[in-house]
């Protein structure tokens, strides 16, 4: 049996055209290899796409791979993330499973009380598979919570289990703050579990729980994750588990310490750094960081560095100056994370002040995505705002 893993694709993440761009390239490539890899099947563990009402580009480009999956006869199995839905629960997977591009395993009825997910069997090889989807704030936990285990345990043969939440036996340490759940939630005894959502690879065994793989983002989501992670996914080929890492370019990483130091000096240091560098096909980053001896951080002179680091080849500069400051004021700043997690932190920091009926972790998320939307093509600005208006009645039940 030989199947690809892959999570966290966030088909249209990005603003930037260019690495918009490459992460598209990484969803095309990334199915180019699972082809010639010859997989039987393909699981995706959520986060197919970076919002729920995904850009028409980044539709088109992933519904013409899955389309090549389909016609080659190999089957898409897929879960929805915490990115994958809209507040009303309505996701573009269901579009792409009626069209006969996926199957999105994670359904199931309640039985009793409890939570039994259906498992589906993969014709070729006879695989398992079972899932559950992720929500925003781990809502899922719920779901967790009436799980019928031992329905899935009993089950014979070789099973997968598909998820995505963070999982806190495995869940690395720079994302401490994460929510997270136990292990001990999931069933039991399954040959894989297909985890996605937290954004750094990692596998672990356990005796209960054997091959729990994160393969990470298909490519990275942030400055931070470009430093870290490579991007790609796993290929599990007979009990055997092989990365295969989507490189579309090389990456350039480096920081300079400014601690102390003037503009004049820091830019002088900067350009040490990438003196006679070929940067043909290289993601630059760079970090600058520290109180400044005089002056203000604007006062680096970044606009010319960058356009050297162009002219000697660069694909794109990427800079991150949020910790370099200036020698009259010590800026407060929150840790760089994702979006998501500020929210998240600022929603409970600030919950229990509204008089409404609905759980305010679920209910402030909801809001920010509908009031977030955009103006659907051809609506008048009074329809939108009609729209806009019964939405968010209908989220505060008013
Ligand atoms: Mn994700």
């Amino acid at each position: 049996m030989k199947f690809a893993h892959l999570a966290d694709c966030h088909m249209g993440a990005w603003r930037e055209p260019k690495l918009a761009e490459l992460n598209r390239k990484a969803f095309i490539s990334a199915v180019d290899t699972v082809i010639s890899e010859k997989v039987d099947f393909v699981l995706i563990s959520g986060d197919l796409f970076n919002t729920s009402l995904p850009s028409f580009d980044s539709l088109k480009e992933t519904v013409a791979k899955l389309k090549q999956l389909a016609d080659l006869g190999i089957p898409v199995y897929i879960i929805a993330g915490s990115h994958d839905f809209s507040p009303s629960g309505k996701t573009m997977l269901d579009v792409l499973e009626n069209a006969g591009l996926c199957t999105n395993v994670a359904k199931g009825e309640d039985v009793n009380g409890r939570l039994r997910l259906r498992i589906f069997v993969d014709p070729k090889t006879n695989a398992k598979i079972t899932g559950m989807i992720g929500k925003k704030g781990m809502l899922e936990r719920e779901f967790y919570e009436l799980l019928d285990r031992e329905h899935l345990e009993k089950e014979e043969g070789f099973k997968i289990f598909m998820l995505h939440t963070a999982l806190t036996e495995l869940k690395p340490k720079e994302l401490e703050k994460m929510d997270s759940a136990p292990i001990s939630l999931l069933p039991r005894g399954f040959d894989y579990y297909a985890a996605g959502h937290v954004h750094v690879r990692n596998t672990k065994s356990f005796p209960d729980y054997k091959n729990v793989v994160y393969p990470g983002p298909l490519f990275p989501n942030s400055f931070s994750e470009l430093e870290t992670e490579t991007g790609g996914f796993y290929i599990y080929d007979n009990g055997e588990l092989i990365f295969k890492p989507v490189e579309l370019v090389k990456k350039f990483i480096f920081g300079i310490d400014c601690g102390n130091k003037t503009p004049d000096k820091v830019d002088s240091e900067i350009e040490e750094a990438i003196k006679d560098k070929d940067f043909d096909n290289t993601i630059i980053l760079m970090r600058l960081a520290g109180k400044l001896s005089s002056g203000r951080p604007s006062d680096v002179d970044l606009k010319n560095l960058v356009s050297k680091m162009n002219a000697q080849g660069a694909y794109f500069v990427m800079k991150n100056t949020s910790k370099l400051t200036a020698p009259e004021f010590e800026e407060v700043q929150i840790e760089t994370s994702n979006i998501e997690e500020i929210e998240e932190a600022i929603i409970k920091e600030n919950m229990g002040q509204f008089k409404i009926k609905k759980n305010e972790k679920e209910l402030i998320p909801d809001m920010i995505e509908f009031l977030n939307k955009e103006k659907d093509e051809g609506e008048t600005n009074r329809d939108f705002e009609e729209r806009v208006r019964k939405d968010v009645d209908k989220i505060l039940e008013l």
